[in-house]
């Protein structure tokens, strides 16, 4: 069953990937992938999740919201970047993008016609806090009360993100992440929101994936700040760390109920051949891509081997005391996952799977598995919620294809619970057509179509699809 979905998109993806038939029947070398017998069994139509498993979506505010210069809302660095010349497709901005917060009512409803009980948003912090600092701007936090009280009404959960890497551009005139004070500003807005919303909102997440404002916006430099300098990624991605930590300090010092914890984005690594210099690469990038992240919020250290690679500048400016903030205990773990990284004997990344729209998305289900189980077994039982995972497609509304890589992705995700991992959640990236950075409006990554030019909602048959695996708590056959 799992198989003939896997095919159908692989045969999508191939178009766009290149792949020929026999690449795809290739079993990647040291996968790791669960052997057959952890497959689920297909109990009453197909696999049954939790009682109470949240059902979700997500999005977050610089990618949907628009209405960038109203009721007092300061400017980001994505305001900033996205109106620069030559740095998003198509000179998109995210000033309109889907004007969720004029047609939020109409977003809610739509939320629970299809069934979700959870949505996964992030707070514009220069919405709340034009300067990212100082007085609360009433008008821009009564957005989220209304947001909150609509997700309420309507029985769906609130998980609120405080970071989704619109740094106010205030704050970045003076440093922005670049300065360890921002980890403290950061910290400073998280209590101010954790007071005004926490009443309604229990569950909270930090910042969203560090790793992509590091590798994005400081060495590739294709996202904002639009910055090419590793080292500074690597201190910015310490104060983003410390901001964690100071964030969830401040948390427990609200004595607000609920839980908080950071969503990491992470990449299983396989080594592409079997041979040891491959496995070493492997091991190498495993610290970039995962350990790097996960062992100072999950056991409060760097790991040796990753800190022994960094420049003075880095381990300056991580300061005794720091990583016992950033490992202050969280109540879960928010898994974000789209890809797996297959690296070489010499290094070089090699794509062992179809590819989408987003040619990094290499598409491999079962690397979810191997990551989920892997934490487990590396970090132990931490509760776990998967807070992205999709895929672009170029269809309009017949996106079959992203039913299928739903399909397969849910099916690992039962799988590992199956195995034993604690999750507890699963939202879709992402509820709407938004803006996506450095691509503009040239991805659809929606289960609802957001129309271009009028913004008007239509439904996919994704979102159709999706409504019926909420109402069966479970896959079809
Ligand atoms: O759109 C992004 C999101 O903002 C962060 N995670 C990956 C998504 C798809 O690229």
């Amino acid at each position: 069953m799992r198989r003939r979905h896997v095919l159908t998109l692989a045969a999508v993806g191939a178009v766009a990937a290149g792949c020929s038939d026999e690449d795809k029947a290739k079993p990647p070398p040291g996968s790791g992938s669960p052997a057959t017998g952890q497959r689920p069994s297909l109990a009453a139509g197909g696999p049954a999740f939790p009682e109470g498993f949240a059902w979700g979506a997500s999005t977050s505010a610089y990618q949907v919201e628009g209405a960038a210069a109203e009721d007092g809302r300061g400017p980001s660095v994505w305001d900033t970047f996205s109106h620069q010349a030559g740095r998003t497709r198509g000179g998109d901005t995210g000033d309109v993008a889907a004007d969720h917060y004029h047609r939020v009512y109409e977003d809610l409803d739509l939320m629970k016609d299809l069934g979700l009980n959870s949505y996964r948003f992030s707070i514009s912090w220069s919405r709340v806090l034009p300067e990212g600092r100082g007085a609360l701007n009433a008008k821009g936090l009564d957005f989220y009360h209304r947001l909150v009280d609509g997700l309420l009404e309507r029985k769906i959960t609130p998980v609120a993100t405080l970071f989704h890497w619109d740094t106010p551009q205030a704050l970045q005139d003076k440093g922005g992440w670049e300065r360890r004070d921002c980890a403290q500003w950061f910290a400073d807005y998280a209590q101010q929101m954790f007071y005004s919303l926490g009443d309604k909102v229990s569950t909270w997440l930090t910042l969203n994936e560090p790793k992509s404002v590091v590798s994005l916006g400081y060495v590739a430099g294709v996202h904002a700040p639009g910055k090419k300098d590793r080292r500074l990624g690597d201190i910015v991605g310490h104060h983003l760390l410390l901001g964690h930590g100071l964030a969830v300090r401040a948390f427990r010092q609200t004595g607000r109920k609920g839980g908080i914890g950071a969503a990491l984005n992470l990449s299983p690594v396989y080594a592409a051949d079997d041979s040891a210099a491959a496995r070493k690469q492997a091991d190498a990038l495993d610290l970039e891509e995962n350990r790097r992240w996960l062992d100072p919020v999950l056991l409060g250290r760097y790991p040796d081997a990753w800190l022994d690679h960094q420049a003075a500048e880095v381990r300056a400016a991580i300061r005794d005391g720091d990583l016992a903030t950033i490992g202050e205990r969280t109540d879960l773990l928010a898994v974000q996952y789209y890809n797996p990284a297959y690296v070489s004997a010499n290094g070089g990344r090699v794509v062992r799977h179809p590819t989408t729209q987003a040619s990094w998305l290499e598409v491999y289900p079962d690397g979810l598995y191997d990551l989920l189980t892997r934490i487990k077994r590396d970090y132990g039982d931490i509760p776990l919620t998967i807070t992205e995972n999709g895929m672009p497609t170029v269809n309009d509304v017949r996106d079959d294809d992203r039913i299928a890589f739903l399909r397969d992705h849910f099916a690992a995700a039962h799988r590992a619970i199956q195995a034993g991992v604690k999750l507890q959640g699963f939202h879709v990236w992402s509820l709407l057509d938004n803006f996506e950075w450095a691509e503009g409006y040239s991805q659809r990554w929606g289960l609802i179509r957001v129309d271009r030019d009028t913004r008007d909602r239509r439904r996919k048959a994704s979102a159709e699809w999706y409504r019926g695996v909420i109402a069966r708590n479970g896959l079809d056959t």
